[in-house]
């Protein structure tokens, strides 16, 4: 991607140039109000900005967004929508939402989990076996795109769900989620999302820590360190499909902490896993019970542990046997992850909360959060102090504590409450600022290509709207970041949008990062959910990947492969089995084949439908009202849709999406007679 790389940071450059040269004229007056020459001409720039009450700063940030009718976006973010439980495609930098995708929760319009029976089952399977119903909503919040060689390759998009231990994979084919899977031994997830460098595992560890050895689930606080456990989690990925594979996956038994958040090891740090962690003090709350709230109690330690996995050596040790099953899933007990030298802490500042592993791998960022700096660590001293025993006691589970003075490169005192950090392609990163609502830019060091000089240095910082989590840069936590756009992910937009009721949106702002110093650009009231984290890639890693119909008609939506019930226009029919009627519809502009359906009451339904279309966006809906049902078919799509019909009627079935000048005509009946 370098060549390419060059290209885009190239032409943002001369861009900035372009803009800046416009926006000078347009205060100055100077050029007059007509800008000469080439793509700026025909305009009466001044003009606008004066009448829309713009300052030079503000028209030339309008600019420096606007992507004109009709044109792409240079990148796209992949953003958690927490607990509305979807994806969220917003093109970077025109900050417009290009759609949903429903991961977790039904979505009316894609028919997801209304109607297409491949929807509803995977809303079933994804939900843990112990709940009754299918879980119906998910809390999503780090998404992790797939990668080779360390950088996004635009083959899946995996998410967690934060409430119920879950995760999903995206195809970034059709956009459309293909599995939900229930992570055996896990209760809960938070941020501990992350692929290794090429996709061999996707990562994911736990929250909030569950009595996971305890045969009804269940166990007493009061056990709490003896019965709670923790894991983390390595998804093995089917290189084809994107799946994970449960068999080929292991876990490895962790204390009773609050894991948070995670990243892997790149380039210099391969093979590494690294999880930040609060709560040693293992406090369970129990305000009336005459305890502290978690929080007090959460926090009386001066330090809890970053989590050093030698996840190499893991693979290692399961191939070799040693290892126990645990509900289905491979686990290295604790005691065997101590025995086996691949679980290390290391002392980091009190309740911190990102980690952050820089684009070369040489350097691992955890922030603050109650403390005003970063705290970074390199994996050199991390490996000498490993290597020469240098250990400055054990946390009371067995696991050995790295001296922190050795295993610290810098600390950069950067403001209030530091989370989460990201890079660019020149050194820099970025971490937010949560109390202060503001973004630091400051320097990595020798090993990131920094000179000693200007090395572990806050170089600039930008007030943000308000109350910041996470934040994205472009590529920007793998091993090709660039130094073009940065996004501020705020949990708080106050005044910032035009007042819609009692729930605000969340607010992510653009800010350029090309220059020396940042330049807020614009603000996205965010009115669908509350994002987390997010990963911004460029659309041209995209472009080999996405289709914009099905390559072939009759594919399955699940397996991308040829339907076993998909029709033709020409064997499109009606076969009865007694009780069973199956309905091989084909669809297209603008009618169903067959358009009228007599069943008996009591029978069950089975419409097969297939969208033999072939153009692109050509896409019809199937909606059943009276039976709670609605399918979307994109061209080329087969998917079924069963019903019971125990309810008697003629009822009319008909097209949602508006695709032709007759879609209004596109219907058709369902006749049930009474038995
Ligand atoms: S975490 S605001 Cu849920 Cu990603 Cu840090
Ligand atoms: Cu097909 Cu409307």
């Amino acid at each position: 991607m370098s060549s390419e790389t060059t290209s885009r940071t190239g032409w943002m450059t001369s861009r900035t140039g372009l803009v800046l040269f416009l926006v000078l004229g347009l205060v100055l007056g100077a050029v007059g109000a007509r800008l000469g020459a080439g793509v700026a001409s025909g305009g009466d720039l001044a003009a606008v900005a004066n009448q829309r009450g713009l300052t030079g700063e503000q028209a030339q940030a309008a600019l420096a967004t606007f992507v004109a009718p009709g044109e792409h976006d240079d990148y796209l973010i992949f953003a958690s929508g927490g607990h509305s439980g979807q994806v969220h495609v917003i093109g970077v930098p025109s900050m417009r939402l290009l759609k949903t995708i429903p991961v977790f929760a039904p979505d009316a319009w894609s028919g997801y989990g209304f109607g297409a029976d491949w929807t509803e089952e995977l809303l079933e399977e994804g939900s843990d076996p112990a709940q009754n119903d299918p879980l119906l909503w998910g809390d999503t919040h780090h998404p992790a795109l797939s990668e080779t060689d360390g950088d996004y390759d635009g083959r899946f998009l995996y998410i967690n769900d934060r409430a119920n231990g879950r995760i999903a994979m995206i195809d970034l084919r059709d956009f459309k989620t293909k599995q939900l899977y229930d992570i055996p031994n896990l209760q809960s997830s938070h941020g501990g999302v992350f692929a290794t460098p090429n996709t061999e595992y996707v990562h994911i560890s736990a929250k909030t820590p569950a009595p996971m050895w305890a045969e009804d689930g269940y166990a007493d606080l009061d056990d709490y360190a003896e019965e709670f456990r923790s894991a983390s989690t390595f998804l093995s990925v089917d290189q084809d499909t994107g799946r994970f594979l449960p068999e080929e996956s292991f876990q490895i038994e962790l204390p009773p902490y609050n894991q948070d958040l995670a990243d892997a090891g790149k380039l210099a740090s391969d093979g590494w896993a690294f999880i930040n962690s609060y709560n040693t003090e293992m406090a369970v709350g129990g305000i009336l019970e005459g305890r502290e709230p978690l929080e007090q109690g959460a926090i009386t330690n001066d330090f809890d542990f970053l989590h050093i996995i030698n996840w190499h050596k893991a693979e290692q040790v399961v191939a070799d046997g040693k290892y126990v099953e645990l509900n289905g899933m491979r686990i290295i007990t604790l005691d065997t992850a101590i025995e086996e030298e691949l679980l290390y802490f290391a002392p980091e500042p009190r309740n911190p909360h990102g980690v952050d592993v820089s684009p070369d791998g040489n350097y691992i960022t955890v922030s603050g959060k109650l403390d005003p700096n970063a705290t970074i660590y390199s994996i050199e001293r991390i490996e000498a102090a490993i290597e020469n025993g240098d250990i400055e006691g054990h946390d009371p589970f067995g696991v050995p504590i790295l001296t922190f003075d050795s295993v610290v490169e810098a600390q950069v005192e950067l403001g209030g409450g530091p989370l989460h950090t990201q890079y660019d392609g020149d050194g820099n990163a970025y971490t937010s600022l949560f109390v202060e609502s503001a973004v630091a830019k400051w320097t990595l060091g020798p090993e990131a290509g920094v000179s000693e000089g200007d090395a572990w240095q806050l170089v600039d910082k930008i007030p943000v709207h308000y109350n910041i989590g996470h934040l994205v840069s472009s590529h920007g936590d793998t091993v090709n970041p660039q130094t073009d756009y940065l996004v501020a992910m705020n949990k708080w937009a106050v005044d910032r949008h035009t007042p819609v009721g009692t729930l605000h949106p969340q607010n992510f702002q653009l800010i350029d990062v090309s220059g020396e110093e940042m330049q807020l650009l614009k603000d996205m009231p965010i009115g669908f959910g509350e994002p987390h984290y997010a990963q911004m890639v460029a659309v041209d890693v995209l472009a080999d990947t996405v289709w914009t119909t099905y390559p072939e008609v009759g594919m399955d939506t699940l397996t991308l492969e040829a339907s076993p019930v998909a029709t033709t226009y020409d064997e499109a029919r009606i076969e009865v089995n007694g009780d069973v009627v199956d309905v091989y519809v084909a669809v297209l502009r603008s009618h169903f084949k067959p358009d009228i359906v007599r069943v008996k009451e009591g029978q069950t339904v089975n419409f097969h439908l297939t969208s033999i279309e072939t153009a692109q966006d050509a896409t019809h809906g199937f909606a059943l009202p009276a039976y709670n049902a609605q399918a979307s078919l994109d061209p080329g799509e087969t998917l079924t849709v069963t019903i019971e019909a125990d309810r008697t009627g003629s009822f009319a079935f008909y097209c949602t999406e508006f695709c032709s000048a007759l879609h209004l005509e596109m219907q058709g009946w369902l006749l049930v007679e009474p038995a």
